[in-house]
């Protein structure tokens, strides 16, 4: 929605003084949206990988397998946007499940420009 004032008049009186009503529209800014990334790095089993990706981002196994093989080649992938609550339970799913299953595995979250 567009934030700028919206003039609605502008008048004259008898002395000629003008006066101008501005009607400013209700502000309903949308909060940001965070992208969750996934970064590589060389102990986590691709398989591991493919199944934290089935499980809290509801991949099929196909587009898991295809995000794994992104972030394993180019270091990091975003593997979804999401309000910043949302982002934050998922980075720490992700960090937890890894964690005790003993991989290295690093989920993050960054706001989106
Ligand atoms: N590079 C890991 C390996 O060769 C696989 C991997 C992929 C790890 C993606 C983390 O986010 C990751 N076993």
């Amino acid at each position: 929605m567009l934030s700028e004032p919206l003039m609605m008049s502008d008048k004259s009186d008898e002395d000629g003084n003008t006066s101008v009503l501005v009607q400013t529209r209700p502000k309903t800014k949308r909060p940001p949206l965070y992208k969750v990334l996934l970064l590589n790095d060389d102990y986590t089993p691709m398989e591991f990988v493919v199944h934290v990706l089935e499980r809290f981002f509801a991949m099929s196994h196909a587009q898991a397998f295809e995000i794994m093989l992104t972030v394993h080649k180019k270091g990091v992938a975003v593997v979804g946007v999401f309000s910043h609550e949302i982002a934050e339970t998922k980075v720490g799913q992700v960090m937890d499940f890894a964690r005790r299953h003993q991989h290295p595995l690093q989920c993050t979250m960054e706001r989106e420009d």
